[in-house]
């Protein structure tokens, strides 16, 4: 049976050999396309441990070039410095009226927790707001405002039950609240061990489709691996299915080793006017991958086969 993600042949699109900065790493993209043009918002590991976010930018979808400077790296000053100080991370684009809305996981000495900017052109940008507290990663914003609202999808860390999907909304992204679980980790699934949003929620006519990340245990370390839910157009706390299968799995060799093995983790899809989806991928927390899907497939796949959100 053919792969639900058709893999690319001429993977990894992006390694830090292709970064005219020092860095190690290149993965976890968020994606957008801005003028016609493809971004990738990249994280990258510098060589003292800690995180920037870069950009690359393309034609066609595949083949990426680096700008020569990092998009957003720690600030320097204000309440933010005191948060980003270990670094920025995984950071999410959503487009929504006209502006960029980026979110990124901020570490510090306080724990990790959610910075939210906006930009227009991808080369300045506006800290908003420091959106969460410790400890939350994986914020994607919904690229329309529902019932007047703002919406996101979030990952909170809780010690009393495996990390689970939240849904949250704002009235001016900087206050948010109405917080609930909406999706969980199923026991003795692929996604046993937690679950987390990966690229900010895409609409079709059956609602949204959110493509997230699910990890299983092993005695090996985790494996990371991608799956689709998809949740109601109008009430998206409304989860109408959990696809029961996976969508991508580590396979590639430079999915399976790197400097986290076994892991495919996205921030970022690009819904294209032919039905397809182009879906970026880290690889092992070190390189970019990417492949194409079908969105009716990925939808079809949470609708037929589907299991428990909660
Ligand atoms: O190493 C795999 C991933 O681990 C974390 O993901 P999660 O939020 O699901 O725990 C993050 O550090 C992520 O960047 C990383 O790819």
């Amino acid at each position: 049976m053919a792969a639900v993600v058709q893999r690319w042949g001429g993977n990894p699109i992006l390694t830090k050999a292709d970064v005219p900065y020092p860095v190690e790493t290149v993965h976890n993209a968020g994606a957008v396309k801005h003028e016609g043009r493809y971004l990738l918002l990249f994280r990258a590991h510098r060589r003292n441990g800690r995180s920037v976010i870069g950009v690359a930018e393309s034609d066609d979808g595949y083949r990426f070039q680096v700008r020569p400077e990092p998009l957003l790296v720690p600030a320097q000053k204000g309440v933010f410095a005191e948060y980003e100080e270990y670094g920025v991370e995984d950071c999410r684009v959503s487009e929504v009226e006209g502006e960029y809305l980026l979110t990124y996981s901020a570490y510090s000495r306080h724990g990790v927790r959610i910075g939210l900017a906006r930009t227009h052109d991808f080369c300045t940008v506006e800290r908003v707001a420091l959106i969460s507290q410790a400890d939350m990663r994986n914020v994607v914003i919904f690229p329309e405002r529902i019932g007047g609202r703002y919406v996101r999808l979030d990952r909170p860390h809780t010690h009393l039950a495996p990390w689970s999907i939240w849904v949250s909304y704002s009235p001016d992204l900087v206050h948010w609240g109405d917080s609930r679980v909406v999706i969980r980790p199923a026991t003795y699934h692929w996604d046993e061990a937690k679950v987390g949003p990966g690229a900010p929620p895409i609409k079709t006519r059956a609602g949204w489709l959110a493509i997230y990340h699910g990890v299983f245990s092993t005695m090996a370390g985790g494996v990371y691996r991608l799956g689709v839910a998809l949740h109601d157009r109008q009430d998206p706390s409304r989860v109408l299915a959990v696809g029961d299968e996976w969508i991508l799995q580590p396979e590639d060799p430079w999915e399976l080793t790197g400097y986290v093995p076994n892991v495919v983790f996205t921030c970022g899809a690009i819904p294209e006017e032919d039905g397809t989806v182009k879906l970026y991928w880290g690889g092992a927390d070190s390189v970019m991958c990417m492949g194409t899907a079908r969105l009716e497939e990925l939808v079809d796949l949470c609708l037929r086969c589907p299991r428990a959100a909660l």
